[in-house]
């Protein structure tokens, strides 16, 4: 009997691959930085039974059909804005996520990149590195306060919760706007449900956590910065697509907002010569929300067992399309 064939489109440890070793046949793009070409993408799916994706593979209609005998997509992320779920579903092919794992990690970076904004933090260390401290003034670096200032989180999913709560340790008030109320967050955080023009209005911190969809897409635009106080400071760490990047540009160098802290980008990596990488009071981080060692390892593992489970029959442990 012909054994299962899985791709996994990036180069992961082999220790990691012990589970499916035994009993399927498996293939690696061999390099860590480099995204499988496409047309090597689409040769493999052709013959794949599984597939372990990235955020960087585009999983569409073509990818799709050329994928006769393709059962699981396990996408090493929590999002999954590369993946035509709905033409998987149509094909039966069951789509696999990494939540839960990468939440308080994910939430950790949010609220690291706010304080790396807020406190100067980034360009503070360059000084230092780069011996240009020449001596101490009361106003070097004066960066914005966090404690007791208001926060205001669009995209209160489970990221979005543990922001709050960490929020909560520096006594911010918590406002969010999502699709649907959230009452946990509400009861046990004191968060408070707001429109998106209240809270881009009012908070000082406007932390954005929604996942790309057509309805999100280029929500974060002109209306909504010129919207914002001039001492807000902006922080993406779900989608680049969520901004017009050159809406944002704008809001910074008129002095509409005050800075932002972005892990993520329209387009990966981003070019060095992005206009946004010009401003001081741009913190640039390249997509590391769930970085973090221990975490990337358990969204792997989580990977191959979802791809072990469904090649064995089973139903897998975090599924996109249920
Ligand atoms: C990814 C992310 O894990 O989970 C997501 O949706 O954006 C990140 O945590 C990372 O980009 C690897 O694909």
């Amino acid at each position: 009997m012909r054994k299962p064939y899985v791709f996994i489109t990036r180069k992961i440890s082999r220790e990691a691959l012990k589970g499916l070793n035994e009993s399927f046949v498996v293939n690696m793009w061999e390099y860590e930085e480099q995204p499988v070409p496409r047309d090597i993408l689409l040769e493999e799916a052709a013959k794949a039974d599984a597939l372990l994706t990235m955020l960087s593979d585009k999983v569409d209609l073509e990818l799709l059909d050329a994928a006769r005998n393709l059962k699981v997509i396990a996408n090493l992320a929590v999002g999954y804005d590369n993946i035509d779920v709905a033409a998987a579903i149509e094909r039966g092919v069951t789509v696999c996520n990494t939540p839960d794992i990468l939440t308080d990690t994910t939430a950790d970076l949010a609220f690291a990149l706010l304080m790396a904004t807020a406190r100067r933090i980034v360009e503070a260390a360059e000084i230092v590195k780069a011996g240009k401290w020449t001596g101490w003034s009361p106003l070097l670096l004066a960066g914005h306060d966090i404690h007791h200032k208001t926060i205001g989180i669009v995209g209160m999913g489970k990221i979005g919760e543990t922001v709050a709560k960490r929020a909560t340790g520096f006594d911010m008030e918590i406002l969010y706007h999502n699709r649907s109320r959230n009452t946990e967050a509400e009861e046990r955080l004191g968060a408070r449900y707001t429109s998106f023009e209240e809270l881009i209005t009012t908070a000082d911190f406007i932390v954005c956590l929604t996942p790309l969809t057509d309805e999100t897409a280029g929500m974060f635009n002109k209306e909504a910065f010129q919207k914002m106080k001039q001492s807000a400071i902006f922080i993406n760490v779900s989608r680049g697509a969520v901004v017009d990047e050159d809406a944002l540009f704008e809001a910074l160098v008129k002095g509409e907002i005050a800075g932002a802290g972005l892990d993520v980008f329209k387009q990966e990596p981003i070019g060095s010569d992005h206009p946004l990488l010009t401003l001081p009071n741009v913190v640039a981080l390249p997509h590391i929300g769930s970085a973090s060692a221990e975490t990337r390892q358990g969204m792997i593992m989580l990977c191959i067992e979802n791809i072990a489970r469904v090649l064995y029959g089973g139903q897998p442990k975090t599924i996109v399309n249920p």
